[in-house]
């Protein structure tokens, strides 16, 4: 007997990011053992590292009508873009999952709102892609081997992967210039799958960082490229998500800094580094973890809380970078400081949507 389901746009991203390898292990949506062992360990059954529930949810009535059934056409947009093969619905307490993933169940978090917002049963199984996801960003996407056979034809032996959701300021940059210091190579992975209102749009990213790599960066050790997929807001546990994904992508790095993954003040500062620790040697990938940067009015130069004396001493010459800061300042009179983010950058945006709107 066939049956059909019909996927939201964030459930065919997540499909053909399981498909693609980009979530490997996982072969398919987890199922009720997978679940219950990722939200309770961080592990699959079998002992791998993953930190991040990866689910297909249904409405009852999908799931009553998945009873014995070996094949489940997924269909997007009236199109039959891959295959499913159910092993098991199963429910779950969201708030009490909510809080295990998130560390908190607060349906102000925007992660947690998605998933308190999920249809009432989920189902797990083995899925098989026929038909890529193509939309306005899709020439900026690779897939896992597309860019493990990139590296290898640059000749790059070690590769930093660096997982962003914003337009770079000269924190970020500092970061990236590290890793340049350290690796062969360097693969920029914006995010731009699904983000909350007031995150920067997609093309202004992207704009951005041509900005940054054509004009400031050394553009034959630079990859850009995207990922789609939901941002989760998932602090410490999306670190080490996003760490995993990065490994599948054939990166040897990744970068960990302040608040990686994070929303207003839900996580601390350094969560996601205590987080990685504990996983360290562990995840297939190495951490590069930063403290900082900042801006030093006495150094007059970005610094780190390693490397600028006056982080202790004064502290108020220190300037922080956020994101949160940058957004504001680009919302508001668009005037950006230029020790805080490049003139460049800030006029590549001019004239086009800056931020996701409601
Ligand atoms: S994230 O949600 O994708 O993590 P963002 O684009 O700001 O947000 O961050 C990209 C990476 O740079 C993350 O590893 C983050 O921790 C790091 N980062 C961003 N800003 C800073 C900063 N001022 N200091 C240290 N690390 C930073």
């Amino acid at each position: 007997m066939n049956k059909s389901l019909s996927l939201s746009r964030y459930q065919y991203l997540e499909f053909e990011k399981i498909a693609l390898g980009a979530l490997a292990p996982l072969k398919g949506f987890m199922t009720s053992p997978e679940f219950e062992s990722v939200v309770e360990t961080m592990r699959l059954p079998a002992g791998e590292v993953f930190p991040l529930p990866v689910i297909l949810d249904v409405s009852k009535e999908d799931a009553l009508a998945l009873s014995g059934v070996s094949v489940v056409n997924l269909i997007y947009d009236g199109v039959v873009v891959g295959e499913l093969e159910p092993a098991g619905v199963f429910q779950c307490d969201k708030k009490a999952v909510a809080h295990k993933v998130y560390g908190t169940s607060d349906p102000a978090h925007p992660g947690v709102a998605y998933f308190l917002a999920t249809k009432e049963f989920f189902v797990g199984g083995a899925v098989r892609l026929l038909q890529r996801a193509r939309f306005e960003f899709s020439d900026y996407e690779f897939t896992p081997q597309e860019m493990r056979a990139y590296f290898q034809t640059q000749g790059w032996k070690t590769v930093v992967g660096f997982q962003t959701r914003n337009v770079p300021h000269r924190a970020h940059e500092y970061l990236l210039r590290c890793a340049l210091e350290q690796a062969d190579g360097l693969f920029v992975q914006p995010l731009v799958g699904f983000k909350k209102s007031g995150d920067y749009a997609p093309m202004a990213i992207l704009k951005a960082y041509e900005t940054l790599i054509q004009g400031f960066l050394p553009q034959n050790r630079v990859k850009l490229g995207i990922l789609s997929t939901a941002m989760r807001y998932a602090g410490p546990r999306e670190a080490v998500f996003h760490a995993i994904v990065r490994r599948n992508y054939g990166c040897t790095h990744f970068i960990v800094g302040r608040d990686h993954a994070g929303v207003g003040s839900y996580y601390a500062k350094y969560a996601a580094h205590d987080m990685v620790n504990r996983y360290n040697g562990d995840l297939g990938i190495t951490i590069l973890k930063f403290y900082g940067p900042f801006y030093c009015r006495r150094c007059a130069a970005i610094a780190t809380e390693r490397t600028c004396p006056h982080y202790q001493r004064e502290p108020q010459e220190i300037q922080e970078i956020s994101g949160t800061l940058m957004r504001q300042m680009l919302s508001g009179s668009g005037q950006v400081p230029s020790n805080l983010m490049r003139p460049e950058i800030v006029a590549s945006l001019r004239g086009m949507p800056i931020f996701i709107e409601e």
